[in-house]
């Protein structure tokens, strides 16, 4: 009986340090918070490659902490849906373009008008509006802006017969939100479709042109259906990381920490994209991609067109935030 006893309280005690041990390790391994993020352009291409290159960066430093599992692009997923797969918290994190989620939020059409810097917007309070709208409307946090300065283009087929007076009259151009105003001020006719369709489009000529940043022609292999680009280029690109708030909300700071220094490492890749422009108007004119350039008094006519005519589209879809947006980000 004694000996009984005896035996178990050494098992009690064994199975007390055994639980001890099991319980400080859990700890430990429940610490390592896994995001699952996806991009809203396929992997690997121009405007998923930065933030591939955050979710290694986040996934070297965040070692025993926090990991972003990438499930990957438009294979994962249809370009149009990530703004609602973020906000349903059917993936945690989004590498997504505004113009991707206006269905969500008109305003978000308004952040390809920004003329202050993400560093500026930080600062003049820009930053804490545009995360208040996507917490609202997105159910998530605004962690990263990137490619400010990288201008959108249009490219053609064939040289538009009025194009020096940017009369689009009779021309069908595929379109997102973000060229859709500009190009029916202009007389055109707006086609939306996904990056994934324009190839076909222009193939089949279901299409006479599309919008597209200057950046990323070739990632589909459009150069075999583009022959024109009109300069100047106009607006400039916005992709977006997001974070569902929910999963935003349960990470700690220190997780938080890790996720907000790479965010502005990321901003900060843009300053590379000065040199990539360079070469890729270069690598355009090599595959016989010709620049329409209008003389200099038409481009400013163009720019300020497209300005205003971009500006008044998001003020008519929300007429205070439109104008809170366009005082707090662009000059
Ligand atoms: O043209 C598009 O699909 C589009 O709106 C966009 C936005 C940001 C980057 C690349 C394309």
């Amino acid at each position: 009986m004694r000996n009984s006893i005896g035996h178990l309280t050494r098992v009690a005690g064994a199975v007390a340090v055994v639980a001890l041990a099991l319980g400080c390790s859990g700890i430990a391994v429940a610490q390592e918070v896994t995001l699952r993020a996806v991009s809203s352009f396929q992997e690997g291409t121009q405007f998923s490659r930065n933030f591939e290159r955050f979710v290694e960066r986040v996934n070297a430093e965040g070692r025993g902490q926090i990991r972003i599992n990438y499930i990957g692009g438009t294979r994962a997923m249809p370009p149009f849906e990530v703004g609602n797969a973020v906000r349903n918290r059917v993936v945690d994190m989004a590498n997504v373009t505004g113009a991707f989620y206006t269905n969500l939020m008109p305003e978000a059409d308004g952040f390809k008008l920004a003329t202050r810097t993400m560093a500026e917007q930080r600062q003049n309070g820009a930053w804490e509006f545009v995360n208040r709208l996507h917490n609202d409307r997105l159910n998530s946090w605004y962690l990263a802006r990137q490619f400010q300065n990288v201008p959108f283009h249009l490219y053609f087929r064939s040289r538009p017969e009025r194009i020096e007076r940017f009369d689009f009259t009779g021309l069908k151009i595929r379109v997102t939100p973000v060229y859709r105003a500009l190009v029916e001020a202009l007389g055109g006719q707006a086609i939306t479709t996904a990056p994934g369709e324009v190839f076909t489009a222009m193939e089949r000529g279901v299409v006479d042109g599309y919008g597209w940043p200057i950046l990323g022609v070739f990632d589909l292999g459009w150069e075999q259906v583009t022959r024109f680009r009109l300069d100047p280029g106009f607006y400039n690109v916005d992709v977006n990381v997001l974070v569902n708030l929910e999963s935003w909300r349960r990470l700690n700071d220190q997780q938080r920490r890790i996720l907000e220094t790479a965010a502005l490492w990321l901003e900060g890749l843009d300053s590379e994209n000065v040199q990539i422009i360079a070469a890729e108007r270069q690598r355009q004119a090599g595959a016989n991609i010709q620049p329409i350039a209008l003389p200099e008094a038409a481009a400013r006519q163009f720019l300020e067109r497209a300005n205003e005519v971009g500006w008044q589209s998001v003020i008519r879809q929300s007429p205070e935030n439109g104008a809170r947006l366009r005082q707090l980000i662009a000059n």
